[in-house]
């Protein structure tokens, strides 16, 4: 653990200790580590004796229902009117990214943001966000050994999943030497680390498997084979929008940047970035309204994908223009 977090991690642990009743929630498209780490506090939340209530922006990926705590998940437009006096954010930059979320948590309620993106914008009353820790449930982990909080199997499960979810299973450059550190103990809660593998990398459905194949069908690379570019059209995300398949690109020798763009809605398109070892991705998506991590970022934009497709490769040319 990093020391300076020390008195980030103490206030956190004070606002856990004087709400009663919290609104946990993520980011739009919630992913592993939103929702692992959502999940893994709402358990010590409960076990503390205290109430709270996973609310997303949206409804949650099944490819996490195997956490405990998954199916009392609601969306936020299922869920009545509330007044919240205490929220936690998990993995979001901005309030603004917790989309329909947002409008719930305005003052007068409290916030505590737990995030590790670099461009976090400190929304919280109480902020815990570092850049350096491997993902936002590692640091739910931290948060819960500063307070003392004695971690029972599903809680670990959700933590567990979360890390490797955001680091790839240990292999992303945000894995720190605290990261195994962590996991090791997890490991001795009792996760059982090949089946939460299993569960977060593998069990796709075949309709999933046919459409990473068709992704990597139309992959093209850019500048003497740097840049890997790969499209799903809305017509071909029924079974969902894997965000994943844009690491496929980086399976290229000499690839430096995988792009893949896909249309969840007619006209709108989402755009994912993936940096082998060069390349600040998060600059590269911050130029177009976006954010996200040095070797992963992402942003969105309307309109067809030629239309974006053209001023990216213009931007990620410039990478080794000279
Ligand atoms: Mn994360």
């Amino acid at each position: 653990m990093i020391e300076s977090l020390l008195p980030h991690l103490e206030a956190a642990a004070r606002f856990l200790c004087e709400g009663n009743e919290f609104l946990l929630t993520s980011h739009v498209g919630s992913d592993g580590d939103g929702i692992g780490g959502c999940l893994a506090l709402a358990g010590a939340l409960t076990r503390m004796g205290k109430r709270a209530a996973v609310i997303l922006p949206d409804a949650p990926d099944p490819h996490f229902d195997f956490l405990s705590g998954f199916s009392r998940i609601v969306a936020v437009d299922q869920h009545p009117e509330l007044p919240v006096g205490w929220a936690v954010v998990v993995d979001a930059p901005s309030l603004a990214r917790t989309g329909g979320v947002a409008g719930r948590i305005g003052p007068p309620t409290r916030v505590l943001n737990i995030d590790h993106h670099p461009d976090n914008q400190r929304f919280g009353s109480t902020n815990l966000v570092s850049p350096e820790v491997s993902s936002s449930s590692e640091m739910i982990y931290h948060l819960l050994a500063t307070m003392g909080q004695p971690l029972d199997a599903e809680v670990a499960t959700a933590l567990y999943a979360g890390m490797i979810f955001d680091t790839g299973g240990f292999r992303f450059s945000l894995t720190t030497p605290t990261t195994f550190e962590v996991a090791a103990v997890l490991v001795r809660l009792g996760v059982r680390l090949d089946r939460v593998a299993d569960r977060v990398f593998g069990q796709k459905t075949l309709g999933e498997v046919q459409q990473l194949g068709r992704a990597i069908d139309t992959l093209t690379l850019h500048f003497e084979g740097r840049v890997a570019v790969m499209h799903l059209d809305h017509a071909e995300m029924a079974v969902g929008d894997p965000e994943e398949v844009v690491n496929y690109g980086l399976l290229v020798r000499g690839v430096e940047v995988s792009v893949l763009i896909r249309e969840p809605e007619p006209g709108h398109q989402r755009v994912s970035l993936r940096s082998r070892e060069s390349v600040d991705v998060s600059r590269i998506a911050a130029q177009f309204g976006g954010g996200g991590h040095c070797r992963a970022a992402g942003y969105r934009f309307t309109g067809t994908r030629e239309s974006g497709e053209e001023p990216l490769l213009a931007v990620l040319g410039k990478q080794w223009a000279g």
